[in-house]
């Protein structure tokens, strides 16, 4: 039987375990990417564990998400990775070269190498055919000492491509149509390939894209064959030599298989709150709108920047509508500018802000009270925005204009606008914004340069054979990590500071629930399905454990969570029947005997000490894993077993 590509590169890289859907597997890493999110978590991680050079092909930290410096903290974390970075053999890539997966698809990514990133949408790399996965900070790090990167083999999705994009279907909305049919859960435990004849009709931002909005359906990875087009972009970046082509073989088996017909999609938009809350944008026409909000990872190519342009060019946009544009990256901003299209942007009305992630995380340019956000962004969950009762939408950048525009939600096709653009087939190289890091011998002499805004770890806790602990918060279904720990302008700085961001923590579901955790000293959640989706952000776990969160029963979770919370030492459970959910209640008294026996076993019975009722409860841990449980965290872990 053939291989899929996945299969391919994952066999390449295969350091243990076996290619059989559900088993635990480790890989090499080629390469690595943090942002200063949750770098400065990494690389005090990477530190500890006493490696005085990365030992992948390739590692980069960029800086991207917390520009605004509204006081030292940022501007100190910038500075310390940095010197990290210089110290230990990393290239930085500064504030203002761009979105690190823009960037690191145009500067940096290879065909059928694997990356891994502390960003949950690392996958973006899939779109030039690399096998790319987001990942918590403390893998990464692992990683760049050059540990293997664990994760469960996936099944594999075949989405099967005919056809081509009419004017003003874009794939944006290839990417919401496949949200539509699968919803935030229907990619878990999944790698999703996109093949079929219409990939040719694709260029390489298009398919990164789709591979960058991979994540909201919560799929392992995503990715597209490396092929002729795949050689045009790296030509075009003069990376020519990084070509390889690859494809899946013939024969190749897939899980499941779903077809896409490109020439039948319409324009399409997500509703609040949920990527997967998807209609035609027809359905929602003259919708008021207040704000409209173009780039983040997903949207923020030249192709992108260069259509909106267009759009735009001899127009005003709506007195109604305040506009941004952040372009994705040093690249697209400067190439913008060369040929005339930055002027046709400005002249509309747009606010053009700097190449980061912006609105996108809420650094800035929330929405106006209960506001109308358009964005062409990959995620609108509830508060993401910075304003609590916004109503965002996530939409392709041409409908975007459309609604910037005429002030309201509009078809983009049914506006008597042509866009041409010329699209250039070199791409303007200046590498002049990374820094190399200083030459292994005379390393040494860089001095890493802490602020005082980083504090220590939470103290790690070993699971012990019972746990007696009260359910300190009881929350529904897909609740994701913006709803486990908040980012924004106002948090975000405090990434390396987790006492001060665990008054947060769960805010927008229970402000309360900081101070009753804190004062329980042990206790345990319960969720629902696909708990901890979105973002890769560490801090949604490493936050609970200080908190003194022992356990969390759910009935699913989300794959990077999953491995966030064990990796911090925090016990995932999940329902062996999903309806006994309904039998626990917040303020229950919950008891767990024989942890170790039941880490063997995969069974544990929870007791509701409250109740009286008996609760069958399911795990599978493989050793390491329980290991690491045992030991704390995957920290002590690692520091225990001197690897
Ligand atoms: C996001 O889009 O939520 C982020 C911010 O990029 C996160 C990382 C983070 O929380 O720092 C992600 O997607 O992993
Ligand atoms: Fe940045 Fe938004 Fe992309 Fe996250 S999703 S990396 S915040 S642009």
């Amino acid at each position: 039987m053939g291989l899929t590509l996945s299969q391919k590169i994952i066999k390449n890289h295969l350091v243990s375990g076996q290619m059989v859907p559900g088993q635990e597997i480790s890989l090499r890493i080629d390469q690595t990417l943090t942002q200063d999110a949750t770098g400065t978590m990494a690389y005090l991680e990477f530190e500890t564990m006493g490696i005085d050079r990365v030992r992948t092909e390739r590692s980069v930290a960029y800086i991207d998400h917390n520009t605004l410096q509204s006081g030292f903290e940022n501007a100190d974390d910038h500075r310390y990775i940095q010197s990290v970075a210089k110290k230990h053999g990393i290239y930085f890539s500064r504030p203002g070269n761009g979105i690190c997966h823009q960037v690191h698809l145009e500067r940096f990514g290879i065909p059928g190498k694997t990356l891994i990133g502390s960003d949950s949408h690392t996958p973006t790399g899939g779109g030039i055919g690399m096998l790319a996965f987001g990942a918590g900070g403390l893998d990464v790090a692992v990683a760049m000492g050059g540990g293997a990167y664990y994760i469960t083999m996936p099944k594999m999705i075949k989405v099967n491509l005919t056809g081509k994009l009419r004017p003003f279907v874009t794939a944006k909305d290839v990417s919401l149509e496949i949200l539509r049919i699968l919803s935030v859960k229907g990619g878990v435990g999944y790698i999703i390939e996109w093949t079929g004849p219409g990939v040719a009709n694709l260029t390489v931002p298009e398919r990164a894209t789709i591979t960058n909005m991979g994540t909201e359906l919560g799929a392992t990875t995503s990715i597209f064959p490396s092929d002729e087009v795949t050689r045009q972009f790296l030509k075009a970046e003069g990376r020519e030599q990084d070509y390889t082509p690859l494809c899946a073989d013939d024969d190749a088996e897939y899980d499941r298989v779903i077809d896409i017909d490109m020439s039948s999609l319409k324009p399409l938009i997500a509703q609040p709150h949920m990527p997967d809350n998807v209609v035609t944008v027809e359905s929602l026409k003259g919708t008021k709108v207040d704000q409209v909000c173009i780039g983040s990872c997903t949207n923020s190519s030249l192709l992108d920047m260069l259509k909106v342009a267009a759009m735009l060019k001899g127009r005003t946009i709506s007195d109604s509508v305040s506009l941004s544009v952040s372009p994705g990256s040093k690249q697209v901003l400067a190439m913008l500018a060369d040929c005339g299209a930055l002027s046709d942007i400005i002249a509309s009305g747009a606010r053009v802000l700097e190449c980061a992630c912006g609105p996108c995380i809420g650094m800035g340019f929330s929405p106006n009270s209960s506001g109308v956000s358009l964005r062409t962004f990959n995620r609108n969950f509830e508060g993401r925005s910075g304003t609590a009762d916004a109503k965002v939408y996530l939409v392709s950048p041409e409908t975007a204009v459309a609604a910037a525009l005429t002030g309201q939600i509009t078809d983009p096709s049914t506006l008597d606008i042509d866009i041409k653009i010329d699209f250039p087939d070199k791409f303007k190289i200046d590498d002049s914004a990374v820094i190399p890091p200083e030459p292994a011998e005379t390393a040494d002499r860089i001095e890493i340069l802490r602020g005082p805004n980083i504090k220590k770890f939470p103290e790690s806790r070993p699971q012990t054979d019972s746990i007696k602990a009260p359910l300190i918060l009881k929350v529904g279904d897909n609740i994701t990590t913006d709803h486990i720990m908040p980012a924004g302008a106002k948090i975000l700085p405090y990434r390396s500071n987790i006492p001060y961001l665990s008054q947060f923590c769960f805010g927008v579901c229970d402000k309360t629930f900081p101070e009753r955790a804190k004062a329980a000293g042990s206790s345990i959640i319960v969720g629902g399905s696909n708990y901890g989706q979105g973002s890769s952000r560490e801090h949604a776990a490493l936050v609970p454990l200080y908190l003194g969160v022992r356990v969390v029963i759910t009935k699913s979770f989300a794959r990077i969570h999953i491995a966030n919370l064990i990796n911090a030492g925090i016990m995932p459970l999940t329902f062996k029947n999903p309806d006994d959910y309904d039998k626990l209640s917040q303020g229950d008294i919950l008891s767990i005997d024989g942890v170790f026996d039941g880490m063997d076993s995969s069974q544990m019975t929870l007791v509701n000490e409250t109740s009286g009722q008996k609760i069958p409860l399911v795990c599978s841990f493989t050793q390491r894993q329980k290991d690491i449980l045992k030991a704390g965290g995957l920290l002590s872990y690692t520091k225990k077993e001197g690897k």
